[in-house]
């Protein structure tokens, strides 16, 4: 499937969604938010696809949202945001963070504003060197948006999160990967390669395990140890129920390669 802003395509189980404005550094339109989606529920209908790969087209990741979309068509200054906050970017946040598959982000170049939010509510994120974060908004007189200000803190420290926003200057990738902002930084002709490989791999392991892991590891960042107990406890329950867990532990014994169906 191929939209005019967003192009999917599946294979080896794993579905590539890559961002197309590239002469706009893919800033987000309300159009390309409404082909994104239309993506992401072809996906969720495709049995076969088992992990997911997303990177922008051109010299750009995502330059967060295209700022000539915002504007009013008569008076030409910045209309209201909340709608397409709440309409586009929570919903689209939401559902990579909270997805049952895998979701792998290949930063091909600036991620900028709800860009780079958008790389960091993803699973493991992959940085071409010449790529960077830039947490744009202060410089427009806003403030992080799509879940930066919750991703952030989490993720490189109040201390670190408080200098990058508000001052808004670019974080180079090699930088990112060193303060644990992102998986990996590799060459800029290694990107797409090794986050392809990386995708087919996961696309081969326990991909219902995956997805609870995914729940554990994000639901520790809110739990006590009480609470964390007991949901590993419960998902433990439920992994252990898999075809791939029976799989997996047979494997073992017999000393061959496992062979995991997703479920
Ligand atoms: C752009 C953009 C862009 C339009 C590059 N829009 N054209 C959510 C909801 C509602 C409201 C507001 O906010 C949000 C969340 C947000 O994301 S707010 C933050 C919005 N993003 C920005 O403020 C980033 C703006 N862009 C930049 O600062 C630079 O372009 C960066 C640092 C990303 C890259 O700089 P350069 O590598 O020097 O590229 P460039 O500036 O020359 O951009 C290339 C082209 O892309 C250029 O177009 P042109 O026709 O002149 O070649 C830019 O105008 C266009 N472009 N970002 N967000």
């Amino acid at each position: 499937m191929t939209g005019q802003t967003v192009i999917l395509s599946v294979s080896e189980g794993v579905a590539q969604v890559t961002l197309n404005r590239p002469e706009k550094l893919n800033s987000f339109t309300r159009i390309m938010h409404a082909e994104l989606r239309a993506a992401l529920d072809s996906i969720d209908r495709d049995s076969s696809v088992r992990a997911i790969l997303l990177t922008g087209n051109g010299r750009g990741f995502c330059a967060g949202q295209d700022l000539e979309d915002i504007l009013d068509p008569v008076s030409r200054a910045p209309g209201p945001v909340g709608p397409t906050l709440k309409e586009d970017y929570a919903p689209l946040v939401q559902r990579l963070h909270d997805h049952v598959l895998p979701v792998v982000c290949a930063v091909n170049g600036v991620a900028a504003g709800a860009g780079a939010s958008i790389a960091f509510a993803c699973d493991i994120v992959l940085a071409a060197r010449s790529a960077s974060f830039v947490q744009a908004f202060v410089k427009i007189g806003l403030v992080p948006d799509a879940g930066g200000s919750y991703f952030l803190p989490r993720i490189a420290g109040t201390a670190r999160a408080l200098g990058l926003t508000m001052l808004g200057d670019k974080l180079d990738a090699e930088t990112a990967a060193q303060w644990g902002l992102i998986w990996r930084c590799c060459d800029d002709q290694d990107l797409m390669p090794e986050s392809r490989n990386l995708a087919v791999r996961l696309a081969g392991m326990p991909t219902l395990a995956l997805g609870l892991i995914k729940k554990q590891i994000r639901g520790s960042v809110q739990n006590n140890l009480v609470q964390q107990l007991e949901l590993e406890t419960e998902l433990q329950e439920r992994a252990s129920r898999s075809h791939d867990h029976r799989e997996g532990v047979a494997a073992f014994l017999q000393k061959r390669p496992p062979s995991f169906k997703g479920n």
